[in-house]
């Protein structure tokens, strides 16, 4: 059985208490690994040797230097390209079609990118005016905020990460990552690449296992991490930013939604419709910025709604390395028990179920896997469960809309304000509605279309701070000034 350890000062490490737990492939329900947890000891050393790099060959590494071994980490990747798409698609049966492309290329390029933008964005500098005429100057600096935790979630193990990491990198810190226990194969890859491309000691940290009582609680409470960033669920979120309170540590955060598609009349619906699929079902439903309340103006409804079941009943589960699989299955026993007590929430609420509604049932040992069926429904009141709360599966509601004010007030009728898709094709109407949309990005005639420059994060419950680009350097970075007086 594959062991997965924890990563200190360079080191893997068994755990200290003996404790291990099982990582599956949600695919079939079977051990895939055996991970050892980090306790409080491992924790504690994980951050020691944090703080130590800081001031190790590190902290002193010419920035050039810094910048060509985080381009050293994209290639180490990329590399062995082919053993982390295994990896990441055994942890989360997701099919190898969107991890090839999404997760693995994304999860290498997150590294390049930042190291790119940290070489080319300046600071700022003023001159002032002083009473006898000689001025001073004002410059700024950045400085590496210090020893960052990074918290991960399970549904893009890698790509999530490195989107963390590379910037938390780039700016000169230190970083202890806690992989999701659902899927912490990738994290310790990529411990293996860090080794390869010669990495000091204690620059990247890995420390595994759970939430409450266990690595992740320890890590956010540690009184020598200076910042926290983080992706999941606004429940855990809240968690985390109460430890923070403690010591008065930074966060970051990039938390749920449930977001909302809107398609108009004027929109080319053979695009609409195709990025409707992939924005309701990609990765099984299991993306943040996924929709799971779609609005269609009316005098299409009815046609936008036969086709989008066409395509959902077209999808394909299967086995990750099956070029024809184009769904796999959620990530855990638990989820697909949530998932499902959403579609019957859904039934005794009065929805009507246009397609799916239950499990999938597959053979061999696929059928010990956490299958659930592509899922539409229409009918519901908008105070329904299942338009309200964050579900996280491959489903969504449709709901027919009569004017553009009503449509925009009941997208932002949500505690959340992460992601929307508009589709149309007037020009005018679209920078109209996208402006007026409450969420950290509006995709219009497109989905999950990224841009690494650009700020990324939710407003209202769904995030705290913006990362992507420059964005990324208000978190990594402490800013100061030093007053030259003339
Ligand atoms: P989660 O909140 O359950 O877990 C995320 C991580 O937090 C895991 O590593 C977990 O072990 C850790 N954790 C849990 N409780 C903790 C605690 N008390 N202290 C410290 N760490 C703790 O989220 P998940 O189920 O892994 O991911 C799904 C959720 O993440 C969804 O809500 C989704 O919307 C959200 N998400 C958001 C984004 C975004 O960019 N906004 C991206 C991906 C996922
Ligand atoms: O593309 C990204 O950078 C990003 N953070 C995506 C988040 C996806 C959520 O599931």
């Amino acid at each position: 059985m594959r062991e997965i350890k924890n990563f200190i000062n360079s080191e893997f490490r068994a755990s200290e208490s003996g404790k291990t737990f099982d990582d599956l492939n949600p695919a079939t329900g079977q051990v895939i690994a055996r991970v050892h947890e980090a306790g409080k000891a491992e924790v504690d050393e994980a951050v020691a040797a944090a703080r130590d790099a800081l001031t190790g060959p590190w902290g002193y590494m010419p920035s050039d230097e810094r910048m060509a071994l985080l381009h050293r980490i994209a290639d180490g990747i990329n590399a062995r390209f082919d053993e982390f798409l295994e990896a990441e698609c055994l942890d989360t049966g997701k099919p190898m079609s969107l991890a090839s492309k999404i997760d693995i290329p994304r999860g290498a390029a997150n590294f390049k990118i930042f190291a790119d933008l940290v070489k080319n964005v300046p600071t700022e500098s003023f001159m002032l005016d002083t009473p006898d005429g000689a001025g001073a100057l004002n410059y700024s600096q950045r400085k590496p905020k210090g020893v960052i935790a990074v918290v991960c979630p399970w549904n893009l193990p890698l790509l999530l990460m490195t989107w963390k990491v590379g910037p938390a990198l780039a700016c000169g810190n230190t970083v202890i990552v806690k992989p999701s226990e659902e899927t912490p194969a990738t994290t310790s890859l990529l411990a293996e690449v860090m080794n390869e491309v010669g990495m000091p000691p204690g620059v990247f940290n890995v420390v595994n296992g759970f939430g409450p009582d266990s690595a992740g609680a320890f890590l956010t409470a540690h009184s020598g991490v200076d910042g926290v960033t983080f992706t999941g669920e606004t429940r855990t979120g809240s968690a985390i930013m109460k430890a923070c309170a403690d010591g008065i540590r930074q966060i970051s955060f990039e938390l749920g939604g449930k977001n909302p598609g809107i398609v108009f009349a004027d929109c080319d619906l053979d695009k609409a419709i195709e990025g409707t699929l992939r924005s309701v079902f990609a990765n099984c439903g299991q993306v943040c910025l996924g929709t799971e309340r779609m609005y269609i103006e009316r005098s299409i409804f009815d046609e936008f709604v036969t086709r989008l079941k066409l395509g959902a009943e077209k999808l394909q589960p299967g086995r990750w390395n099956d070029a024809a699989t184009n769904i796999g299955p959620l990530i855990s026993a638990e989820h697909r028990d949530k998932v499902l007590g959403y579609f019957d929430k859904a039934r005794t609420d009065g929805a009507q179920v246009v397609t799916g509604g239950g499990a999938f049932e597959l053979e061999d040992d696929l059928a010990g896997g956490y299958w659930v069926q592509p899922t539409i429904w229409t009918g519901l009141d908008d105070n329904a469960a299942v338009v309200r709360e964050e579900i996280f599966g491959p489903c969504c509601h449709v709901r027919p809309f009569d004017d553009e004010a009503e449509v925009i007030a009941l997208a932002n009728d949500t505690r959340y304000g992460l992601a929307a898709a508009v589709w149309t094709e007037n020009l005018t109407r679209a920078h109209r509605v996208a402006g007026q949309i409450n969420a950290g990005i509006v995709w219009v005639n497109s989905w999950f279309l990224r841009d690494l420059r650009t700020p990324f994060g939710g407003m209202k419950h769904s995030g705290i701070g913006r990362e992507g680009g420059v964005h990324s350097f208000e978190f990594y970075t402490e800013m100061k000034n030093i007053c030259i007086k003339l």
